[in-house]
């Protein structure tokens, strides 16, 4: 069934529920003198070239390669529209290799037609620290499909991840494949209900009027939490504390450091929004949430093209409930402008998604490791990780 997986280091599903396989490392690195030095053969027209996202021209590229080939709903409706600066953010936290930013273009013509990547990052497993690649932004344009080109991207950015003497991956996905550590529901919160129904995101709930459904979702104009503020660069220590803590709980999660939390959740435009507590008495830094900016492109629509989206990241809370943490995130997004806010149910998200009224949404998000078996299959609330 699976022609490409079956020859993969990855669980199988044939293995399900068989207690004598141990977890961890699927296979033993190998001698760095045997990894294959030339890259894998592509199909004749094309080549492989290493993506220099710094380059106002290749980012562009990549850029529009994404937002017109990349991940849709399964009514392809809406389409991920990464922004440049997004892009740039997720390809370069501190330690990055230019090697694992691979595209494919067409030899003649240089057009950039599919592209993966990978990042460096630490991610702890029960009481292990793995030192892995994560994979994302894995696109093939549209009329390259289903010609097997993708077993090729993912040969060769495993090829390079090996060359940096990494053997282990997580990665995530809308598609079921052997074999997902867990799997996740989205889960979506109206914050402008009126154009998420215009233009088909959501629908007018069974004996709801456009009136009733706009009260239903209306939050007020500023936050409630007093100290409540957004994460400054001094923040980082007292977050990085914090958010250590918070994550040793999962079974899952990344084994961030201070470069870490200053990279990934230091506020950036439009990028990645970040708030903390300072306790008003004693000056701690005891709740923290943020949420990354990932619109979508609406595709065909007469009045609107894009939706403007936020992803609920890291959330951490000690003193703060979780549920008046989070209203205060939706609070500063709807002042932000954003339409909707999303999550997933991992973590303790659970806590909150019913009570701030998310609804549950169409799609999965199924979370994968390479070359590390882990024997059962974990509850969402299991994993302490959030992947772009
Ligand atoms: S997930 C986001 C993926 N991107 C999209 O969904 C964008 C829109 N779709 C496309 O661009 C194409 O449909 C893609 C497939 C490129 C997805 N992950 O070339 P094909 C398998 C892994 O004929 P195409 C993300 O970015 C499929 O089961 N495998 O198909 C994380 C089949 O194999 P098998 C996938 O449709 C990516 C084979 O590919 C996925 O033209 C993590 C068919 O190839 C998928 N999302 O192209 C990648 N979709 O026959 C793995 C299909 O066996 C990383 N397939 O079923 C692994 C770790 C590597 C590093 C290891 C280091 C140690
Ligand atoms: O956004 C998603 N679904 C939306 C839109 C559905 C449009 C028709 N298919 C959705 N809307 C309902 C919202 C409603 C609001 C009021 C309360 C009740 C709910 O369900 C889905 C997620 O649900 N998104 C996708 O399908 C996009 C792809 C997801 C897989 C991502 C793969 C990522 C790759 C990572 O590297």
């Amino acid at each position: 069934r699976h022609k490409f997986w079956e020859t993969q280091p990855v669980g199988q599903f044939k293995d399900i529920g068989d207690s004598s396989l141990p977890e961890g490392p699927i296979e033993l690195p190998t001698p760095l003198s045997e990894v294959k030095q030339e890259p894998y053969n592509l199909p004749d027209p094309y080549e492989w070239i290493t993506c220099d996202i710094n380059s106002e021209e290749m980012c562009d590229e990549v850029y529009n390669l994404l937002s017109h080939n990349y991940v849709e709903d399964d009514e392809n409706m809406f389409r991920f529209n990464y922004s440049k600066e997004f892009l740039r953010w997720a390809l370069q936290p501190h330690g990055y290799f230019r090697s694992w930013h691979i595209g494919v273009r067409v030899k003649t013509s240089k057009k950039l037609v599919a592209f993966i990547t990978g990042i460096p990052a630490r991610i702890r497993v029960r009481d292990e620290v793995v030192h892995m690649a994560e994979i994302n932004f894995l696109c093939v344009h549209k009329k390259l499909r289903t010609k097997r080109l993708a077993p090729v991207m993912i040969k060769e950015v495993t090829r390079r991840v090996h060359l940096e003497n990494m053997w282990q991956a997580a990665y995530t996905a809308g598609v079921i494949l052997p074999t997902p550590i867990a799997t996740c529901q989205y889960w979506h919160r109206s914050l402008n209900p009126k154009k998420l129904i215009d233009v088909g995101f959501s629908r007018l709930g069974a004996r709801m009027t456009m009136s009733r459904t706009i009260k239903l979702y209306k939050l007020p104009e500023s936050t409630i939490t007093p100290g409540f503020r957004k994460m400054e660069i001094h923040d980082v220590p007292a977050v990085t504390r914090l958010i250590r803590n918070y994550l040793s709980h999962f079974v899952v999660a990344p084994d961030f450091d201070e470069n870490d939390v200053e990279h990934w959740l230091l506020p950036r435009d439009n990028v990645i929004d970040s708030y903390l507590v300072e306790s008003p008495e004693t000056h701690e830094v005891t709740d923290f949430c943020s949420f990354y900016t990932l619109p979508s492109s609406i595709l065909g629509h007469q009045n609107y093209s894009t939706l403007k989206a936020a992803y609920s990241f890291y959330n951490v809370s000690t003193v703060t409930p979780l549920l008046q943490l989070m209203n205060d995130a939706l609070i500063v997004a709807k002042q932000k402008d954003y339409d909707v806010f999303n999550a997933l149910d991992v973590m303790q998200n659970d806590i909150f998604l019913r009570e701030l009224k998310f609804g549950p949404g169409d799609g999965k998000l199924h979370y994968y490791l390479y070359n590390y078996r882990i024997r059962h299959a974990l509850k969402p609330s299991e994993l302490g990780l959030v992947l772009l």
